[in-house]
């Protein structure tokens, strides 16, 4: 069969681009080699539906041993006692947990999309906003900090069954004791998502939800850095409290109704050659090296934060605990939509993002949200921060000088050629 030159010089392309340029959006990060290997290997040929020990076809007794190191050392990595992990995508595993806690039609309770929320935490224009009655809490306006009083306030005037903690665009660590306390209150579940902080939890870096949470969702692929896909993990196991059952009507565990939701619930075959790279991943979340890797992007964090309030940027919430910061871009007369596409000219890419109060559209939008994982990855130091944040400070007052954004784009290059990404690759 003749190579495919047209796509694969395209993949080369997409490499250079991520070689050559400065990789701020928060939720993305580069694998290691071994585990980008293992996600282009022969397990994609296999259809394994089901677990190990329990699979529907044929022929998956290595496949069962590649899932089986993969749970373990998840388990491991979080002191959990069970594990899935077959989600295809953080959204598939927040499907499957609203499918073995919850019927059609009962209230949730989340963040606000419009407030660093995420679109599986009942978006109108998501199945969880769609199939389930969402309810939202919101942060202070004072602080940018989550308004706890709010969440319980909402929380014991509607008695949602779900609570849900986790964010996409929020820079501070979360008080899930408060949460689970007022879950308690009304005989509320309580998730959280932490598909953005999931590496910094992972290494004690932040509050440990798993003290307080009923059930912990992830991605795999932003701190945790590892392959594209999803997680669901318990620390205790315990028994749906809403009459949930199983398909055959009888009362289970959640963990077995999590394990029915995400296969045949929300899924069909898993992809055992990401399930492959997923335990790659984890093997390396259980080294010294990623426990450095996890201090340094807090440290690189709080460097950058700092570099942006000098130059007089508005921090919500004035900085982060965590791997991002979410920036009002309002006194520099700027929206988020231009700053990202004029940052996009210069090769720094991050993306606009809503600030909570927001008067623009989500099209638009009145901030950015800027994450250092990425670069952190590529073995930027505190040091690196502050000539990041100059470069982007000299393209943000520049919007309409293309010179200065092209020499902003070759400083760039060179700065980026300290950094190598991928050298045996292209
Ligand atoms: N798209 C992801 C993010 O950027 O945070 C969330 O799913």
């Amino acid at each position: 069969m003749q190579k495919d030159t047209q796509i694969f010089d395209l993949i080369n392309k997409e490499l250079q681009r991520q070689r050559n340029g400065i990789e701020l959006i928060a939720s993305e990060n580069f694998t290691s080699l071994q585990v980008m290997e293992a996600m282009g290997t022969v397990p994609t040929n296999k259809y394994a539906e089901g677990y190990p020990g329990k699979r529907f076809y044929g022929g998956c007794e290595v496949i069962d041993e590649i899932e089986t190191i993969a749970i373990n050392r998840l388990k491991q990595i979080f002191n959990a006692s069970w594990a899935n992990v077959q989600p295809h995508s953080g959204a598939q595993a927040n499907t499957a947990v609203f499918l073995a806690c919850l019927k059609p039609g009962d209230k949730i309770l989340g963040l606000n999309l419009s407030m660093g929320g995420h679109l599986t935490h009942g978006s109108p224009a998501n199945f969880s906003g769609k199939n389930y009655q969402a309810l939202f809490y919101g942060v202070k306006k004072d602080t940018g900090t989550v308004d706890y009083d709010q969440l319980e306030a909402t929380a014991l005037a509607e008695k949602p069954k779900l609570i849900i903690c986790g964010a996409s665009a929020y820079s501070r660590d979360w008080d899930y004791k408060r949460i689970r306390e007022v879950a308690d209150k009304i005989g509320a579940l309580v998730l959280a998502d932490i598909a953005h902080p999931a590496g910094l939890i992972a290494k004690g870096l932040l509050n440990d939800p798993f003290e307080h949470c009923h059930i912990v969702s992830s991605t795999t692929h932003k701190t945790l850095r590892g392959p594209r896909g999803g997680i669901i993990m318990l620390r205790h196991d315990f028994d749906n409290p809403f009459g949930v059952k199983d398909p055959k009507g009888n009362i289970r565990p959640m963990s077995a109704l999590l394990d029915l939701a995400v296969f045949p619930g929300v899924q069909g075959g898993p992809l055992e050659h990401i399930i492959a790279a997923k335990a790659v991943s984890f093997g390396e979340i259980l080294t010294d090296d990623y426990t450095a890797y996890a201090k340094k992007v807090i440290s690189n964090a709080q460097a950058m934060a700092t570099a942006f309030v000098k130059r007089g940027y508005d921090l919500i919430s004035n900085g982060t605990d965590n791997h991002l910061m979410l920036i009002d871009l309002r006194n520099k007369n700027l929206t988020g939509k231009k700053a990202q596409e004029t940052l996009d000219k210069a090769h720094i890419t991050l993306n606009k993002n809503a600030v909570p109060f927001d008067d623009k559209s989500p099209f638009v939008t009145s901030g950015i949200r800027v994450g250092v994982p990425a670069v952190t990855t590529r073995g930027m130091q505190e040091e690196h921060m502050e000539p990041i944040v100059e470069m982007i400070d000299t393209v943000l007052t520049n919007t309409e000088n293309v010179k200065q954004i092209e020499a902003v784009q070759e400083q760039v290059h060179r700065f980026m050629q300290q950094f190598p990404l991928y050298p045996g690759l292209g």
